[in-house]
């Protein structure tokens, strides 16, 4: 896993040089936006089955995914499901912490695409449940922390396929 910090100076090592210019001022801002950072991860591990629930009920109840049929349907996998949407919220705060995807990467988005697929996981829908924990966590955290939490929400629905 890297983060911001080692992302920079791992790219600065390669060539044998200092941080130039680009680099401090890449660092300068993930420093100032430190305790943003750390009070989001604060208010979203405070609220994380209130935000998977209202993400559930904005984008999956009621629907054919519910229903008999549904991948949904039957407790285990409605279960599967909310776990599955604890682990992207989870590892979104992480990566937002940490100001980098790799671990998103490294620990989620390995082989996922393919378990869901021969499961039959709906992708979109998953995505859209996404997106809407995207705009829960959002009103939560205020614009400018749900715009840095959305860089890795987005992060996981692209490397989803959508
Ligand atoms: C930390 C990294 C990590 C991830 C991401 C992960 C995902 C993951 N989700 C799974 C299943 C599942 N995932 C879902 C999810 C859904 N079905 C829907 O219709 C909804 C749209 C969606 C929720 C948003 C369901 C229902 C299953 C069970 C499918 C089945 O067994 O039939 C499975 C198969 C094994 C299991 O059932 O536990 C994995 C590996 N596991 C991990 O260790």
């Amino acid at each position: 896993m890297q983060d911001a910090i080692t992302n920079v100076i791992n790219k600065s090592d390669v060539q044998g040089l200092y941080l130039d210019t680009t680099s401090m001022t890449s660092l300068e801002s993930y420093f100032a936006s430190g305790e943003l950072r750390v009070k989001a991860a604060t208010t979203i591990s405070t609220n994380a089955s209130l935000i998977i629930k209202d993400a559930v009920a904005k984008a999956l109840l009621y629907s054919d995914i519910t229903r008999p049929g549904g991948n949904m349907y039957t407790t285990r996998r409605y279960a599967a499901c909310i776990r599955d949407l604890d682990y992207y919220l989870r590892y979104s705060t992480y990566a937002m912490l940490a100001g980098d995807t790799s671990i998103l990467d490294e620990r989620v988005l390995n082989g996922l695409k393919e378990t869901y697929n021969s499961l039959g996981v709906p992708i979109g829908a998953t995505v859209q449940a996404i997106q809407a924990m995207k705009e829960v966590t959002a009103s939560l955290v205020g614009p400018d922390a749900g715009k840095e939490m959305g860089v890795y929400f987005d992060y996981i629905c692209s490397g989803l396929g959508n």
